[in-house]
């Protein structure tokens, strides 16, 4: 598939998506969801990708689903459109290796929402968050209402959804929205450090650290913890971890 929104770069075990499409803010239409799944069938089953990195050219992270292909739909169009869009979010937050939104400019709306839909949020201090729906007379669509309030507690979901209200990366960072703000000339160089780290980080432990933090949050915490033992159990039998304890006790760096 020849990418048309998408500009994919593959360097050192991470991959960075660049969405832009910036003459309309980098807003979500269809074909968008088309190339990302598109990609996501590429990379669901590559190894030697540690970590994916998302990020938008320009001014925008993304200024939203992409209104004026929304505004003529009818009911059948609205939900299909919406569950094309939610599927592909889970998809990306299913996938085994971390996910880093590095949000440059606006995240508004479903640019919020797919912001939400990555493992953590990285933003320039010129970022802006928010979920203006209710300016279009409408609720979110892509899993705002229930990301939200799960990232940031029920109160601060309430109040941006139902205030349309846009806030910085600082407030965005006070509410736990975001891990961390940069100077926006240091964003990219703070993400690639970061999924570096993580690419590192003995890798077959992370992606089973990622589901089981993903999976647990919806079962009661007894079952989540009988998960947790589980996995952690299973890691013994793996060779990087004996390593990882090894290199410890022989106070050297362990050789994944
Ligand atoms: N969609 C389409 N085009 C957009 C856009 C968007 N979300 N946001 C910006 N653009 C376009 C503008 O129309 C403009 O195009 P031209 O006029 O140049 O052709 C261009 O990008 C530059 O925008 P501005 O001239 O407005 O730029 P400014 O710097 O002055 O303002 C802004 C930047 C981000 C404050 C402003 O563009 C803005 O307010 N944009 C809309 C933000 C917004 O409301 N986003 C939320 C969209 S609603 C659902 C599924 C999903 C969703 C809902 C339901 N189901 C199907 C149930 C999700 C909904 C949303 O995301």
């Amino acid at each position: 598939m020849e990418y048309q929104i998408l500009k994919i770069q593959i360097a050192d075990c991470i991959a960075t998506v660049t969405i832009s499409r910036p003459a309309a803010l980098n807003a979500l239409n269809t074909n968008f969801f088309k190339e990302l799944n598109h990609f996501l069938d590429d990379l669901e089953p590559r190894e030697d990708v540690k970590v994916l990195v998302i990020t938008g050219e320009g001014k925008s992270f993304v200024a939203g689903a992409d209104i004026a292909e929304m505004a003529p739909m009818n009911s059948d169009e609205g939900y299909a459109f919406s569950t094309f869009g939610q599927r592909t979010f889970d998809r990306l937050e299913q996938l085994p290796m971390p996910v880093i939104a590095a949000v440059n400019g606006y995240a508004l709306g479903g640019g919020c929402e797919l912001a939400m839909a990555c493992d953590f949020r990285i933003a320039s201090k010129l970022a802006k968050f928010g979920q203006p729906e209710m300016n279009l007379g409408m609720i979110p669509g892509y899993a705002a209402t229930q990301r939200l309030s799960r990232l940031t507690g029920l109160g601060n979901a309430l109040y941006l959804i139902l205030t349309a209200e846009t806030i910085t990366a600082d407030d965005a960072l006070r509410m736990g929205l975001v891990q961390k703000v940069t100077e926006p000339e240091l964003l990219m160089e703070e993400v690639m450090k970061l999924a570096l780290k993580m690419a590192g980080n003995g890798s077959q432990a992370v992606p089973v650290a990622k589901r089981v933090i993903r999976e647990g949050i919806s079962m009661n915490f007894g079952e989540a913890s009988e998960l947790e033992a589980v996995e952690f159990g299973k890691q013994f039998d793996r060779t990087a971890t004996k390593e990882g304890m090894k290199a410890f006790l022989e106070k050297r760096k362990p050789v994944w």
